[in-house]
């Protein structure tokens, strides 16, 4: 399975994520990345291939033109407002603040597009930003000229992103871009699989009144678990989604025989969809030493979910999502690639 990977993801690297009230080094760090690509050549994947620049048009046609507009020159406003640090939200529009106007105000805007305020933004991660988004991009054009599978290795992560806020440290939805190309290019049906530990808001808002692309998500429950306010499961999708949608919310310190279970009811509703094309947010922080998560997987397991995802027959992008126990997300989102193509 080839890799899409670009070294610009390096642009986006905060000095401070806002947790538990101190500004500490982002767990979502460019490391992550050195670790993967460490495992894929130890293991021979060694197709690594540059994914060049983004295509701009599908990403234009997936956003909010004020939220691209906002990321595009939201550093350059910072500065000119005279704001030292980096850029961190402070004041969203929450419950009965919601008028659909975004401030002209730097810091207003900052809080208008943010889902959260743990994600900062710096000069060059608009930059970062892209050549994710470029990586989810060339690995779907590859598998749609023809190869079985390909692994996007994204940075930053997109599965929280919607089509006009950030925060989760996503910024564009790298799946949602992946599965739309699918649709493009004739794919009738297209289903997502989430299997980061944290629920795919964005991804499930962006098709949530569609029903032609699936969304299955397993994850922390939000009553325990960020983004907190999504992801239950009686979220099944609206109007032309209804159905589309399936949540598979799960307690602290679930192992892998309960989300396995969960796994082969998602399997069984993206085959019973009769998805053509399959795009899988691999995030591996449902390992049992994440340190920001609560599930109890083990490597193993990865390599075993892997073997169950390919069991769908699916031509199948993975786009990299979430993983924060640095020294096994290598292994781990490798054991998926090997688990599918083993399978
Ligand atoms: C992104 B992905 C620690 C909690 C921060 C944001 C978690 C984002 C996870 N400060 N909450 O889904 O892995
Ligand atoms: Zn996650």
């Amino acid at each position: 399975m080839r890799t899409y990977f670009s070294e610009r993801h390096r642009m986006h690297f905060p000095q401070a994520e806002l947790h538990g009230g101190e500004l500490v080094t982002p767990y979502e760090r460019p490391s992550r990345v050195e670790y993967v690509l460490a495992r894929l050549k130890e293991r021979g994947l060694t197709d690594i291939v540059d994914p060049g620049e983004a295509d701009m048009g599908p990403i234009r046609d997936m956003s909010d033109p004020g939220y691209l507009a906002f990321l595009e020159s939201a550093w350059d406003e910072w500065k000119a407002a005279g704001f030292a640090g980096e850029i961190i939200a402070t004041s969203t529009p929450v419950r009965r603040m919601q008028t659909g106007r975004p401030p002209r105000n730097i810091d207003g805007k900052v809080g208008y597009y943010a889902l959260a305020s743990e994600t900062a933004i710096t000069r060059t991660t608009w930059e970062a930003t892209l050549s994710s988004a470029a990586s989810a991009q060339a690995a779907t054009a590859h598998v749609i000229s023809g190869a079985w599978a390909a692994f996007a290795l994204c940075r930053p992560p997109g599965h929280h992103a919607t089509a006009d806020m950030y925060g989760g440290y996503c910024f564009i939805n790298n799946a949602a871009l992946a599965a739309e190309q699918f649709r493009a290019s004739g794919a009738g049906r297209v289903a997502i699989l989430d299997i980061d530990f944290h629920h795919g808001n964005g991804t499930q808002d962006i098709f949530y009144g569609r029903g032609d692309v699936f969304f299955a998500s397993l994850h922390g429950a939000p009553e325990d678990a960020f983004p907190y306010f999504l992801g239950f499961a009686d979220e099944t999708g609206e109007g032309d989604g209804e159905g589309s949608t399936a949540n598979y919310p799960m307690s602290p310190g679930t192992g892998y025989g309960e989300w396995s279970g969960a796994l082969d009811d998602a399997i069984s509703r993206i085959r019973a969809f009769g998805a053509e094309a399959l795009v899988v947010s691999l995030g591996v922080d449902a390992f049992k030493d994440d340190p920001i998560s609560f599930f109890k997987l083990d490597s193993p397991d990865f390599m075993d979910a892997g073997r169950r995802i390919a069991g769908l027959g699916l031509p199948t992008v993975f786009c990299m999502e979430g993983g924060y126990a640095i020294e096994a997300v290598g292994i781990n989102a490798v054991n998926v690639l090997e688990g599918f193509e083993g399978a």
